[in-house]
């Protein structure tokens, strides 16, 4: 048995803000399990921070044209903020560039070096000549040995291949764009390869439980073989590496980002040590449980890299768990931070003030536990007014606003119960179990479902009992329906805490209602006879239709903003010459009639007149031109040597000739002035 919990959630890069993709992957989930845990008065801390080394902090500095500390200044700032309005409850939020973490990150490498844990090794590496700088995988670009897309050193984007930057064709340094030689550096290494046995036992045997998704990608990693991986690498932003003769060579980041969890954990002891005690009890005492939240991309990391690192130095404990989100898509593409394809947390809470249980309910409701989920702008609005509004605010509102009508405010008598009350309350006997038993399987989204169904089972019980049609009949009935539709609330105001902690607060503001405890849920007597009510005020209201039009023509013109920076004009074909050209007949004529061809949703059927009798040619451009008979009376240019084919069971007579717009629709050639019919275009 454990006796604390220390909770860590990814160390979000600070090169730029959070996005709804973190908090659905990480930060909710896991700020509800730690709301959870402190409910129940365990004993808990959840550390946090910003990763400021790494390229990627490096990249954005160059696209700003600003200095890598004023963009890890920015964004820290700005993470930080957005996290605290978010109610993401954090013990601690530091960050990697901190003075503790530059100290404790440069002695536990020193320690691992010391004690001869890591292996030296000297390899070619590409340098450009121009920059005296050797590259990073992300920092070189070339052509994609399968696509022949342009890639990066670790990844094709076009064709999703991982790649090695060897494998690039006519590799190139991706900031100047110098192409690259090759130059022998030194680096230490973690010997993975030395921990393989144990990893497998330690993963594969004993912890089974792990979510399949992370316990099935260790062992692909495992089942691959593990090599030694370098811990160093030749950049100049991130920590010294601290030994003789490593003059301009770091920690890699994901060396040093992981160790920010126990460094900010210091942080944190070293500033409260009443409250906390000493950091080596969170990290060194097999007492304390750790469970990392993270992404589903740093798995390898956490499962595999970080445990042989505090393996290898040997007096620290080893994460319990590792809950890890598969990815939230949205409106059906990837979130991106570099296309802007995302919902930003700072932005969400300047466009949606006070509605942060909205996002967090929705992301929980839709959270990609088990396989990678969708975020629509419209799933947003209908769980709010559907869900939030229809259902938990209107019984609360219902409950709240009778109490005061018939009964000044005061939590009025229950006399007997009916059969129909008992069979109500029976739905919730039991949702303490039930909703902790989830919750200790890191089931967030079918807990959040439980906590829902508590306030359908209040709001079903109001509209059957109908209590504002009995009043004026029976006073001593509606007392007993209200004063146990209270209760539910009461219940519903701690069950919800770890979801929805603003909409929380504000109940047990409104039922005049101190700190929740875990423990009453399920009770019927959290509210005395006679207990005052404060005024009712709507825990939610509805999104409406423009609202969320405006979310959707945002992601809209981005859209289009991305499709007009990604493109570029297609390679040039290889030589050809007049002989070649001159073979083919391309005529100008005009269009008589234009129709879709029926059971196509792409063949137009042109009518054209050529000048020599009429012909009639099929082309797949319907889908832009949805109102064909327009095009009648216009003059287009065509293939007229193509040897007649059948399409959709019809003959067409040549080719069409168009071009792609800004918006990916076709647009027909034409001649700039009016020509005759079957004149030549040469
Ligand atoms: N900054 C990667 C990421 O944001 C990385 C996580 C570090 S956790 C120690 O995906
Ligand atoms: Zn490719």
């Amino acid at each position: 048995m454990y006796k604390r919990t220390l909770v860590t959630t990814a160390l979000p890069y600070a090169n730029g803000p959070v996005h709804i993709g973190h908090l659905a992957g990480v930060y909710v989930p896991a700020d509800i399990y730690v709301r959870y845990l402190r409910l129940k008065g365990q004993e808990v801390i959840h550390v946090g921070g910003s990763d400021e080394h790494g390229v990627p902090v490096t990249i954005r500095a160059r696209k700003e044209g600003i200095t890598v500390q004023q963009v890890v200044d920015r964004y820290h700032n700005l993470i930080k903020d957005s996290f605290q309005r978010f109610g993401i409850s954090f013990d601690i939020y530091s960050r990697t560039t901190s003075s503790i973490h530059h100290k404790f990150a440069a002695d536990f490498f020193r320690k691992l070096y010391d004690d001869g844990k890591l292996i030296q090794l000297t390899s070619e590496q590409f340098y450009d000549e121009a920059t005296h700088e050797f590259l990073t995988d992300r920092n070189i670009r070339g052509e994609c040995p399968h696509c022949h897309a342009e890639a990066y050193g670790d990844q094709c984007e076009k064709c999703g291949h991982t790649l090695s930057p060897d494998e690039l064709i006519n590799p190139y340094n991706a900031v100047t764009g110098n192409p690259l030689t090759k130059r022998e550096t030194t680096h230490w290494y973690l010997p993975l390869d030395q921990y393989q046995q144990w990893l497998e036992h330690w993963i594969l045997d004993q912890h089974k439980e792990w979510r399949p998704n992370v316990y099935g990608q260790c062992k692909s990693w495992l089942d691959g073989g593990l090599k030694p991986r370098a811990v160093t690498r030749d950049l100049d932003w991130g920590i010294p590496v601290p030994v003789e003769g490593a003059e301009g060579k770091v920690l890699y980041v994901w060396f040093d980002a992981p160790i920010g969890y126990i460094s900010n954990t210091k942080e944190l002891c070293d500033a409260n040590p009443d409250k906390y005690g000493p950091w080596e009890k969170w990290w060194k005492d097999p007492e304390t449980r750790l469970i990392h939240f993270i992404g589903k991309d740093n798995i390898v990391f956490h499962c595999i890299v970080f445990p042989t690192m505090l393996k290898a130095e040997g007096s620290y404990i080893l994460p319990d768990n590792v809950p890890s989100n598969e990815f939230l898509n949205l409106e059906g593409d990837k979130i991106s931070t570099s296309r802007n394809w995302a919902v930003w947390l700072n932005e969400y809470l300047d466009d949606f003030p006070g509605k942060q249980d909205v996002l967090r309910y929705v992301l929980t409701a839709n959270a990609p536990e088990t396989k990678d989920n969708d975020f629509t702008w419209s799933d947003f609005q209908a769980r709010n007014n559907n869900e939030l509004v229809a259902i938990y605010g209107n019984f609360i509102n219902r409950a709240m606003v009778l109490t005061h009508k018939y009964f000044n405010g005061q939590v009025p008598e229950r006399g007997e119960l009916t059969d129909y009350d008992k069979q109500t309350l029976e739905e919730f006997v039991d949702i303490k179990r039930r909703v902790e038993e989830l919750l200790d399987n890191f089931r967030f989204r079918d807990a959040q479902r439980e906590a829902m169904n508590l306030a359908r089972t209040g709001n079903k019980y109001l509209a059957d009992t109908e209590p504002w049609k009995l009043a004026k009949t029976d006073i001593n009935r509606t007392a007993t329906i209200l004063n146990l539709a209270l209760q539910i609330a009461a219940n519903l105001s701690i069950v919800f805490e770890p979801f929805l902690p603003f909409s929380s607060a504000s109940l047990r503001q409104m039922l005049n209602l101190g700190s929740a405890e875990w423990d009453n849920i399920g009770s019927i007597n959290l509210l005395e006879p006679g207990h005052q009510l404060q005024p009712a005020t709507l825990l939610f209201e509805k999104i409406s239709d423009e609202a969320i039009q405006a979310q959707l023509d945002r992601l809209k013109r981005i859209k289009k903003e991305n499709q007009q920076a990604a493109w570029k004009p297609q390679p040039v074909k290889a030589d050809t010459n007049i002989d070649e050209f001159a073979k083919m007949d391309i005529r100008v004529g005009t269009v008589l009639e234009c129709e879709k061809i029926k059971k196509s949703d792409k063949l137009l059927r042109f009518t054209i007149d050529d000048g020599m009798g009429g012909r009639t040619i099929l082309s797949g451009i319907a889908q832009s031109y949805p109102e064909p008979d327009k095009l009648v009376g216009t003059q287009v240019l065509f293939i007229a040597n193509f040897p007649p084919r059948k399409m959709m069971g019809q003959e067409s007579q040549g080719m069409i000739l168009s071009a792609v717009n800004s918006d990916g629709k076709l647009v027909l050639a034409s001649v700039s002035q009016q020509v005759r019919n079957g004149a030549q275009i040469g």
